[in-house]
């Protein structure tokens, strides 16, 4: 029997309350404590908190949310910063008699929860052919295995070497170094099915694929948009930040088909008034857009802006701005007079009158800023969406100024880093070219796999040999059983890993986890104790130094590793300095000042503490597109067209989870205790279809005439709009066809599902 790609379809216990009216307080403080200890003990928690984003100290594992550039408080995290740290410095190990014990088929019987809460990996494992359970093996025999397996393709391109966005920047480096030596482009990445819809939004408008604010940006402007959402559980620490932009101000709309509880109120668990249970309203406003209905709502604004420039003209619409920095803006502002209110309120599910007062807040503000993550990237129009983003900051002449701006918030700590090292399937020429001069080699110019491709090109027997750097494809990527298929056509699949997940249970012939070091530990190497660098979501780098004794003496780092395969694998054909790097990472940072732009003394101004900025041309009203300046773009309105009994489906993140990782079966903010296989809907839908609350469902999807079913679902009543529904990603991922991605990007449509819903029987 084949170990189950899917998590187990059995209901837990639930316990149901009403949605929180306030985010954090007391209550976050006391969890994330009891959590930290439970795992890691009093002291072990004690030494990790301490150094926690204090300036000399570790990254936060978790989102990649900034950290202030002046004064820091001694305590910089959040709830969720402390439970990414419990997973990864729990004092629970897996070692070989774990594997011993369990065949891979048992463990696949487990929940999530169960798979991460097992504790740390502290050994390399291999999975043989037609083996039933994982043995030890040692390193240098699992790096000649792999060599061998590399070495024996008929092409480098049929191999595929994945990245999740919590490699630092030196084994990033390392790792695209490594593959583009080996003869390949094949980097696909977490960042595929997250932010690539803003990297090629704003790379296409504004020259650069990053945000263009900083935190004091965010905190000290007038009005701020956000969109799609939801910081009280994925990026906490940003509440600090939206309760000061209200303290001086400010105004906050939020975007989003939930009034999520971190957008409405906010109560500081490190102040006095938060300990008393005050709490600072955060939204002044909520617009409860339908899902995808986001095109149309920025119409509406779009539109509400040029009437008011009929009537006054000069008072909102930065013609300044526009003559100088941009092009286009005539042929969008024709195409905006095709789109009638009653378009946009149909498919926005939002009044005119919603619209109107939100663009009165955005056009009276002096400066604005919006901000906005997976509930614009992940549909089949997100591009779309977010150049329409770009239009309104562009005819408002919001961008490029002190406390204006736009604000991709990225996900992984340092997805953004990743990115900057070169792990990308389509890197430009310019970085490919310089990249071969520093190390004297022959750079691949065919563009490589991303996410979707890798999973079809595995699907169709193109790829051999897929290779993890983190993450956990599997349960991360659409169409899980799909990507299951494709995994298992593998002659070698290798996770490089802290923390057991499913993504080692479904395999290709042969299997490697090979264990590694986190964040929170020691980096011991032939030259002493190492740091390493990331780049948080607002262009800063930074570096992050463990101090924890690592969980197992057997543990590489992540650097190490990719060193070590790279020799193994390239041998006498690469020149690199593998060895040296391994050794001492400012050997590496040495050569990342030479390839990538803006890390000019890279290795002193990393011992800087609190960091350095990145340059961004943006913010100095540089743009750097083909046209060297800002452009307007024309987005059309594509609206998903459901049949009758149809809904929308979004698959998002409970309280308790980080992407794949489980920390818990509880949403305290939805009010959910308990139980994972939910789906929260309109009441109106569930009377339509004579369901009942907690009443168990079958929910199917249906894309191109094919249905695909995720048995065992609780329906939940929820404040959605009508037609539109959500349900947790990993266990919804069955439910999110492979073809289903967005247009240029290629983001899996994880935000856009059509679904029917039927009672389970
Ligand atoms: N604790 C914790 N922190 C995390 C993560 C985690 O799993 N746990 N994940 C990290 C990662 S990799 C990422 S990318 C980020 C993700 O951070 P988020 O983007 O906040 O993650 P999601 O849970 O997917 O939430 C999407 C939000 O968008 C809303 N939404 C959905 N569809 C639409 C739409 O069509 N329009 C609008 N306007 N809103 C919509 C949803 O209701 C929800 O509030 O968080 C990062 N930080
Ligand atoms: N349906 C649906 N699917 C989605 C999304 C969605 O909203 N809905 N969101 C998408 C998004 S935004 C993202 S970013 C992806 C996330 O996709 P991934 O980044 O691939 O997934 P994670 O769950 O973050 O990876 C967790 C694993 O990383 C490993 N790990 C943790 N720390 C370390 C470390 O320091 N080093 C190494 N080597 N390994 C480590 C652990 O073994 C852990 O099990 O998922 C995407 N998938
Ligand atoms: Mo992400």
């Amino acid at each position: 029997m084949q170990p189950d790609a899917e998590p187990p379809r059995k209901l837990l216990n639930l316990e149901r309350g009403a949605p929180k009216e306030k985010a954090v307080g007391r209550k976050a403080v006391t969890n994330s404590l009891k959590h930290l200890h439970g795992q890691a003990g009093t002291k072990r928690s004690a030494q990790a908190l301490y150094r926690l984003n204090q300036k000399g100290g570790f990254d936060c594992p978790s989102c990649a949310w900034p950290d202030p550039d002046d004064e820091r408080s001694r305590f910089e995290f959040c709830e969720n910063g402390a439970k990414a740290v419990a997973t990864e410095t729990t004092r629970k190990r897996i070692g070989a008699e774990f594997f011993e014990k369990y065949s891979v088929t048992e463990l696949a019987e487990q929940s999530d929860y169960w798979l991460n809460d097992v504790g740390r990996l502290t050994t390399p494992m291999v999975l043989e052919k037609e083996a039933s359970h994982y043995r030890p093996i040692s390193w240098d025999d699992a790096f000649s295995l792999i060599a061998e397996e590399l070495q024996s393709l008929d092409s480098p391109d049929e191999a595929a070497f994945y990245t999740s966005g919590r490699a630092s920047n030196e084994a990033a480096f390392l790792y695209q170094l490594f593959a583009r030596q080996f003869g390949t482009n094949n980097l696909p990445d977490c960042s595929n099915m997250c932010h690539e819809s803003s990297g090629s939004a704003l790379t296409e408008t504004i020259g650069v694929g990053k945000g263009t604010v900083t935190l004091e940006d965010i905190e000290k402007t007038d009005c701020l948009m956000i969109f799609g959402q939801n910081p009280g559980t994925n990026h906490p620490r940003m509440l600090s930040s939206l309760e000061k932009t209200v303290q001086n101000g400010g105004k906050i709309i939020s975007v989003n088909p939930l009034f999520e509880t971190g957008l409405k109120a906010f109560s500081h668990p490190q102040k006095l008034s938060g300990i008393l249970g005050k709490a600072t309203p955060l939204a002044s406003q909520h617009l409860p857009v339908r899902l995808n209905g986001d095109l149309a709502l920025l119409k509406g604004m779009l539109k509400c802006i040029l009437e008011n420039e009929a009537t006054s003209p000069g008072g909102v619409i930065d013609q300044k701005f526009i003559a100088e920095h941009t092009c286009g803006y005539e042929a969008m502002v024709d195409d905006l007079e095709k789109v009638s209110w009653s378009t946009i309120v149909e498919q926005s599910g939002l009044s005119e009158e919603e619209i109107r007062r939100a663009t009165r807040t955005f056009t009276e503000s002096e400066e604005a800023i919006t901000c906005w993550a997976m509930g614009l990237t992940q549909h089949r129009n997100s591009v779309a969406t977010i150049r329409e983003v770009v239009n309104l900051h562009l005819i408002t002449g919001k961008i490029g100024r002190p406390r204006s701006g736009l604000c991709p918030v990225r996900g992984h700590s340092n997805v953004q880093g990743d990115r900057t090292m070169g792990i990308w399937e389509k890197m430009p020429e310019s970085f490919l070219q310089t990249l071969e001069n520093v190390f004297d080699f022959q750079a691949p110019r065919e563009h490589g796999y991303d996410t979707v491709d890798a999973i079809r090109a595995m699907h169709a027997g193109q790829v051999q040999v897929f290779f993890g750097l983190g993450g956990n494809f599997l349960s991360a990527s659409p169409d899980t059983h799909y990507t299951a298929a494709a995994l298992r056509k593998c002659r070698l699949t290798v996770q490089v890993s802290t923390k057991l997940n499913r993504g080692h249970l479904v395999t290709g012939d042969r299997a490697l986890i090979l264990p590694c070091l986190g964040r929170t530990e020691t980096d011991l190497q032939a030259s002493g104790p190492q740091f390493v660098t990331t780049e948080n979501s607002m262009g800063v780098i930074q570096s992050s130094e463990g101090r924890l004794e690592p969980a197992s003496p057997d543990l590489l780092s992540e650097p190490a590793i990719i060193c070590r395969l790279a020799r193994a694998t390239l041998g006498e054909r690469s020149t690199t300095p593998w060895e040296s790097f391994e050794e001492n990472y400012d050997r590496i940072r040495e050569k990342i000042e030479a390839v990538v732009p803006g890390f000019e003394d890279f290795n002193q101004r990393a011992r800087r503490k609190g960091g350095f900025y990145l340059p961004n041309g943006v913010k100095e009203r540089v743009f750097e597109t083909d046209s060297g300046k800002a452009e307007f773009s024309i987005n059309p309105l594509s609206p998903i067209q459901l049949e009758e009994g149809q809904l929308l489906l979004q698959t998002f993140r409970s309280h308790d989870q980080f992407n794949t990782t489980i920390y818990g079966n509880n949403d305290r903010y939805r009010g959910i205790q308990n139980e994972r296989r939910i789906i929260f809907m309109n009441r109106e839908d569930m009377k339509e279809r004579n369901l009942v609350a907690e009443q168990p469902v079958n929910i199917t999807s249906h894309f191109q005439g094919v249905e695909r079913t995720a048995e065992l679902f609780l329906v939940i009543p929820y404040d959605t709009p009508k037609g539109c529904a959500a349900a947790y990603y990993p266990e919804a991922n069955v439910l999110v066809p492979v073809e289903s991605a967005a247009e240029t990007s290629q983001t899996p449509t994880s935000k856009s599902i059509v679904i029917t819903v039927a009672a389970h029987r």
